[in-house]
Order: structure tokens, then sequence, then C-alpha cells
């Protein structure tokens, strides 16, 4: 296999790198009126603005030749056709065909997954109508109230985030809860909200293996049969999202209680399986599958256009034009939304762990820089905060701005003045401030000379920070899922271009290796003598500050 680096497309990047490197964003703009016109695109009801990137003609064609080099319309057609995409578990990654909301086939050994895929949808709209109607009923006949997911990572961000951007379309009656952390305040302080006799666990592990939600599910059913519960009652409070029956069986839910799922699934593109449960009791089936269907949609633009109008492959491009030619290996993801405050969140483990390797495909040791680090927060509030780093500091962090142009909560001017400010933080980093401008401003201001001299350094701004702008109509479930997909899209994209498997994790599973190993050696009240001294020490510190030693 040809490294990236030995492909022709990514010499002549580096080359064209050094052409365009000093030429600023402000001269882009400068000397082409229709820069905006130009670079900009249209899919599933998102629109993007990436014509605040540093992208010429040249630069454009010269990146889409980078996906044509490698093979990107190929390998995306390779995942929607269920192929072994990822070759170190030996699975597709078919997260497609759970919203494939067409019906066509997809075929994976020899046998359609439509059927099976549609069976689970039918049976999770059955169960969530009768906890929404009421007609599902805890142990002293009452309605459910609160829902408590117990899950962590691949299935807890996903729900997590998606319940609360959809908040407006929420149930009325039923409180969502998300309990992920092993630290046991996490637990405690939702047990502290809700009632036995009105709540309902779902437990979501796709491998119902994990330690610590398979400890906060033991809590969470010990403090319910702590109340006037018995065993018989677990059934009308505890449900399954799992692929792994024999282990919810063992745990004691009966398995007419588990929806599943299956191994093709990533945890962190499970949301769209019965992992989405939390979303479908909040929002409603019928919402749940207008979700879906905008997931779809991205898919089918992802599938059938091509690769210079495509949205995933031009923002995908953007990202490795950033972190391998221009050295930014960071990416700020900054929602105008506040329903959208877990979307960054989110975006960093779909990106991160998908994207966090350092092996080729076939094993050999990576020759290039993969995946930036993810991170962000809700606007306006990041200007308060960080931003700062982003307009003045030594780095570029390419950005990208999410904004609804509807608020679903008109309030005044509220709305306005959050799309002035995304507006304007976009505009600020691109243009910056220079001297001169600073100069008539502070003149105006009634500055002496030697104010402005003495100040100019610290408030001018280089800017040239890029950015891309995505917008969509309103934040509806529709506008989520497409939303979704199309990160979901980029980071195999991305993948496709490092030639690195996305949809593997081993560092995940070394750490829950390692976790239970030491707990292990923790629970024999001993010295412990078999690591490195920092960690024997720590750990023996832990043990004699608990009198946990024999
Ligand atoms: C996701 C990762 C990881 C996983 C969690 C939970 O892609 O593999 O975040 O989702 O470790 O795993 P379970 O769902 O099996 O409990």
């Amino acid at each position: 296999m040809t490294h990236p680096v030995d492909l022709d497309a990514w010499k002549t990047l580096a080359a064209h790198y050094d052409d365009v490197k000093s030429t600023s964003l402000r001269d882009l703009f400068e000397s082409d009126d229709a820069r905006f016109e130009k670079f900009q695109l249209n899919a599933a009801g998102i629109f993007l603005d990436y014509s605040k990137n540093h992208v010429t003609d040249d630069t454009l064609a010269n990146l889409l030749r980078l996906a044509e080099n490698s093979d990107v319309k190929t390998r995306l057609q390779s995942m929607f056709d269920g192929e072994l995409v990822n070759p170190t578990e030996g699975r597709p990654a078919l997260h497609t065909a759970l919203r494939n909301r067409s019906n066509t086939p997809v075929m994976v050994a020899g046998e359609d997954v439509m059927p099976g895929v549609n069976d689970v949808l039918a049976r999770l709209r059955v169960f969530t109508d009768s906890v929404r109607s009421g007609d599902w009923k805890g142990y002293t006949g009452k309605p459910i109230t609160d829902v408590v997911n117990i899950g962590i990572g691949g299935s807890d961000l996903g729900p997590l985030m998606a319940v609360e951007a959809l908040a407006p379309f929420a149930h009325e009656r039923l409180n969502m809860h998300f309990v992920s952390n092993v630290d046991g305040s996490h637990m405690v302080s939702t047990l502290k909200k809700v009632d036995p006799d009105t709540t309902l666990f779902i437990v979501a592990s796709k491998t119902f293996t994990t330690q610590e939600t398979l400890t906060n599910a033991h809590s969470a059913r010990d403090w319910f049969l702590d109340s006037s519960a018995t065993e018989s009652d677990v059934s009308k409070h505890f449900v399954a999202l799992s692929t792994n029956k024999e282990a919810v069986s063992e745990f004691g839910i009966n398995v007419d209680n588990m929806f599943g799922f299956w191994d093709w699934v990533g945890g962190r593109y499970s949301l769209w399986s019965s992992i989405g449960m939390p979303l479908m009791l909040s929002i409603g089936m019928d919402r749940f599958e207008q979700f879906l269907q905008g997931a779809h949609d991205m898919d089918v633009h992802t599938r059938t256009a091509p690769l210079s109008e495509n949205m995933p492959v031009i923002l995908a491009l953007l990202t490795v034009w950033y972190n391998n030619f221009w050295s930014a290996h960071s990416h700020l993801i900054a929602p105008y939304d506040q329903y959208l405050h877990r979307f960054p969140a989110y975006l960093q483990q779909l990106t991160m762990e998908s994207n966090g390797k350092s092996v080729h495909v076939d094993g050999t040791p990576i020759s290039c820089s993969t995946g930036p680090v993810v991170w962000g927060e809700p606007g306006t509030n990041g200007q308060h905060a960080y931003f700062q780093l982003v307009h003045q500091g030594t780095h570029i962090i390419p950005t990208d701005f999410i904004m609804a142009l509807e608020s679903l909560n008109p309030l005044g001017i509220h709305h306005e003045l959050l799309m002035a400010n995304c507006f304007a933080q976009s505009e600020a980093l691109m243009m910056g401030k220079t001297k001169e401008e600073l100069k008539v401003e502070m003149q105006k201001a009634g500055a002496s000379d030697a104010e402005i001299e003495r100040l100019s350094g610290h408030r001018s701004f280089a800017g040239n920070r890029p950015s891309n702008t995505l917008l969509v109509q309103q934040l509806t479930p529709q506008a989520l899922g497409a939303l979704i997909a199309l990160y979901e899209h980029k980071v195999f994209v991305e993948a496709a271009i490092w030639d690195i498997n996305p949809f593997d994790q081993w560092g995940v599973e070394l750490g829950k290796q390692l976790a239970k190993s030491i707990h292990q050696e923790m629970e024999l009240a001993a010295t412990v003598k078999s690591h490195d001294s920092s960690t024997n020490g720590l750990i023996n510190k832990a043990l004699k500050l608990n009198n946990l030693l024999a």
C-alpha cells in the first residue's frame, strides 16, 4: 500500500503550501468578489460556507486529487456496502443501515440486515409508545416519570447529546437522566432526584461487560430493591440495550426487556440503534424516524455527490489541509446554540476515538499526523473564555461555527444577537485588525500618538484564522440527524486519506483491561509491588488511607 505521504497529490500539496502560505484570507477575499458563492455547499438541509479558509481554486483541485488518489469514493462505497472496513475487529461498520430509510437490502455475510433492523425498530416503537402514553406502569401501578440511562462512552455521549439538543421536542412527563461515571457521586446524586416506583432504568452496553456500567447498574438495582419492590418487579423498571443476550440474562434482566443491535455497529456510531432509546422516549418514535431520515439524506448525499460538491469530503479535506500542511493540530467546534452544548463532547469522542491512530490499515507505523484534538463549548460563552487564544494565540485553530437560523425559543432580540455574535467571530478571526485600523479607532477615541504606539502591538490582530460556518434552518430532529451523519462521514474520509482504521479503539480496550487488573490487586488488601514505583506508590497510598490493607 502506498502511504499517503508518497502520493503525488500529497507532494503537490506540500509544494502548494509553500506557494500560498503567505497569502492572507483578506487578500483572497479582496481578489475575488465571488468567493462566498464559490466556496459554499448545500446538503440534506445544511448550508456550508467554507470561503473563510486558506483555499484557492488550485488548493481545492489539489485536495480533490488527494481524495481521488486515496480512493475515497471506493472506500465510502465499501462502508455502505457492508464490507470489512474494520479489519482489526473483522467487522463491517454499518451505522448507515440503521437509518437506511429507503430500506434497500444491505448484505452482511450473504444476509440482508434490514429485516432485523426494522424488527428492532418496531419493538422499540411499541415499548417507547407505551412508556410515553403511561400504559407502561411501574410496580405500584403508576406511570414512569423518570428515565435513567446507565451507560458510558458510545452508550452515553450520543443519547445524552441528542436528548439535550432536541429538548424542545421532549415529552412533558418524562425527565431524562444519564449516569456514566463509576464515581459513586454520579449515581447517588441522580438517585436523589427519582423515586423507585416511577423510574425506568436503561442499562445501555453493547458488550454488557463494561465495568463502570455494570457497577452502576448493580447499584441502581440494589437501590430499587431497597424500596418496597421485589425481584419480580425488576422487569417493570429495568431494560437492557445490548448485543450480549447471555450477560443481560445473567445480570437478571429478562431478555424480553432487551433491545438488541449488532456487532457491526460501533459504540460511538450506535445512537441510531436501540442505544438511541432515551431519545426515542424523549421525542417519540415518529420524530426519531425524522432524525434517522436526516442522517439518511446525508448518507445519500455522501454516496452520490461528486467529490467537489460533497460536504463531508470537503470538510475532511480542509482538516487534512490544516492538520498535515499547516501544522494546525487542534480543531474547535463552536455551536452557537445552547441546545448543542454536548455536541463538542460528542464529536470529541467520534473524531478522537476514531482517528486517534498511529498505524496505517496494514499495521505499518504512521507516516503522517492523524486526528487533531477536537474541543469546544457553545457560543457566545466561549467568546468570554478561550476565544482569546483562537484570536491572538500562537496556534492556528480551524473552527466550525454551527448555528440554526431560526430559534425554537424566540425571545426578543436574543436570536439576532446570537447570530450577530457568530458572524462577528468568524469575521474577526479572518480579518483581525490592522495597525492602521487600530490607529484610526484610537485616534477617534482621543488617544495620543504615544498611547497608540504603546498599545499597537497588543491591540492589533493578525487575523487570518480559518473557519467554516454551518447553518441549518431550525435545530429539528431531521437537521440534527444530518449534522451528526455529516461529521461521521467527514471522520471516515479523513481516515481514508490517512489510511487508518477509524472503527477500532485498542486504547480504550487497554484502559478497561488495566483498571480491571488493578482493581483485582486492590481487593487482595496487600501491598502492591507489581507495577512501576509511581503506580505502586499511588495504589498503596490509596489502600493505606482507606484502611484497606489487611
Ligand atoms: C466507542 C467505544 C467506547 C464504548 C464504551 C462503552 O466506540 O468503544 O466508548 O462505547 O466503552 O462500551 P459498552 O457499550 O460495551 O458498555
